[in-house]
This record gives C-alpha cells, structure tokens and sequence, in this order.
C-alpha cells in the first residue's frame, strides 16, 4: 500500500522533556508553512494532551483499565499496552492514512524503555512507519544537560534509541527559555548563552577539539570519554535549540527535519 509521499515525525525522549507540548507547536507551525498534520496519540497513558489527535492509541487500549483489570502497576501497564497495540497496527495505519497528511507527527510514551529497548515497541514504529519517509526528533530537557557528565549520558541514550529504532535522528533541546532569557537574548547572542550553558554544544562543535573537553566533570576513564566524543560527533549534529511553549526554534528544527527526511534511506 505505501505512504510514500507522506514523512512520520516520530517525538521521542525521556519522561516529561516535552514531547505532547512539541507535537501540539510543532502541529501548528507545520501549518503555518502550509503543510497538512495528522497529530497521533501513541501513548496509552496518557492522561491530558495539549492537542486533540487525529489519531489517539488510547481508542484501542487504554493503560489505566488495564492496569485496573490485570492488577498491573503503572510502569507493567504500559508495557502491556504497547504489546497489545501491535494488535491493531492495521487499524492504526489506516485511520493514519485517512488523515492524507504531509506529515505524521507522532507523540510518543515517554517511557523510552518501551519504545526502544523492548522487542515489540521498535517493531510497531517500524510497522507504522513502513511505506513512508521516517524520521525521529529526540527531545532533551535544556535543564538537564547543564553538565558535561549529564550531557554525555544524554546523548547515549539519544544515540542507543537511534540504534535501535534505525531511524535517522534530529536532536532537540527544549525549554530553553528556562535556561535563558528569551525576552533578552536572540539570534547569535541567544546561540552564545546556549553554548555557554549547555555543554552539548561544546561537545558536539567542530570548533573545539575533543582533548580540550576533558574537565574534571568527566568521571569516565580519559581514554573512553574522549572516544565517545568523537563517535558523538560523527553521529549526532549539534542539537537544535527550541522551547515548544514559547515556540522558540521551531522553523529551525522544521528545516532540520525537512533535511534529514530529504536524505532518508528506507531500511
Ligand atoms: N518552560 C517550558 N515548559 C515546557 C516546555 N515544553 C514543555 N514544557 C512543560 O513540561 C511539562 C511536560 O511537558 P509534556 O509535553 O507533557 O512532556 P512529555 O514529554 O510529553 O511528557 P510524558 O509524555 O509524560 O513523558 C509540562 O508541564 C509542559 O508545560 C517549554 O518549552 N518550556
Ligand atoms: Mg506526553
């Protein structure tokens, strides 16, 4: 069947980085650019959204009720919910489909475990996502990647979701108007504070070599921490900044996007 001419936008990262908030901004920019989305709904547990999907998961299973009917917890529910969900993966496409959407922006769980370190979670995004161009943008909270150690754990787990869901990847710091003060910095200015307070982007920029970035934040053996720097170089572009509540960023992350979909290589 394929969805060939239409990109999924997957929204990953850790529990509350912004993923619902993002899909909701990112929803109406996308729109503003004149582009059709199709919001969808992929976690079960959700309670409030910040949007009203197009296509909610939580039509077919719901985790609070199974939580209640199997006298599961709330992490066990979760995890059953997604295995349930492969279910009804043909249902999930065609309402996806009936969108006839440009893009696809996908909400997922932010129990990152079931979506990327299980079996069954990459299966189902890569179901959903067979036919068209994929690609995933992973969200990281600016608040918490203030330190290098921070940063470097991070990006593991940014590029161990990549790995293993085999999607091209787009990384994004969120919230950064909690990190500086968008009324008083923009443009290069507001990229300078970035760079002083999140050092991510020290890491990740080809103007400062490896060696130098070994400070005594880095609690792993030298030799590691300077070989990880250089595969996250190789792997990760620098982060784009945003805030999803102040819709900050957002026609950069959407050009960034619009690049990786443009190179994306079906697997
Ligand atoms: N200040 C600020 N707050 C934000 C931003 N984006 C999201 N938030 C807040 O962060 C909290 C979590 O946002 P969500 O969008 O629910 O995050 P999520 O990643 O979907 O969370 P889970 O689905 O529970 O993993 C909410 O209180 C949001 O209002 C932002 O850019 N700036
Ligand atoms: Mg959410």
């Amino acid at each position: 069947m394929g969805n060939s001419g239409v990109s999924m936008v997957f929204i990953a990262g850790p529990a509350g980085s912004g993923k619902s908030m993002l899909t909701s901004t990112l929803a109406l920019w996308f729109e503003r650019f004149e582009y059709s989305v199709c919001k969808v709904n992929l976690d079960p547990a959700a309670e409030l959204l910040p949007y009203v999907p197009d296509v909610d998961v939580r039509r077919y299973v719901n985790a609070r009720e199974l939580m209640l009917k199997r006298g599961l917890g709330p992490n066990g529910a979760l995890l059953a919910s997604m295995d349930e969900l492969l279910n009804y993966v043909v249902e999930i496409k065609t309402e996806i489909e009936d969108c006839r959407a440009d893009y696809v922006l996908t909400d997922l769980p932010g129990q990152l475990e079931v979506i990327a370190f299980r079996l069954l979670g990459p299966r189902l995004l890569h179901e959903l996502s067979e036919g068209s161009k994929a690609v995933m943008v992973f969200l990281v909270d600016a608040r918490l990647v203030s330190r290098m150690y921070s940063a470097y754990s991070l990006l593991l787990l940014a590029l161990s979701t990549m790995y293993r869901l085999n999607l091209p990847m787009v990384l994004a710091i969120n919230k950064i108007d909690l990190v500086v003060d968008l009324t008083t910095y923009s443009g290069s200015k507001l990229y300078e504070k970035l760079y002083e307070a999140i050092p991510i982007y020290r890491l990740l920029s080809e103007y400062s070599e490896c060696p130098s970035l070994i400070t005594s934040e880095s609690f792993l053996d030298v030799s590691i921490s300077l070989q990880l720097c250089e595969v996250f170089r190789q792997f990760i572009k620098p982060p784009i900044p945003i805030s999803a509540r102040e819709a900050v960023g957002l026609d950069s992350l959407i050009a960034e996007i619009e690049n990786t979909v443009a190179t994306y290589k079906e697997g």
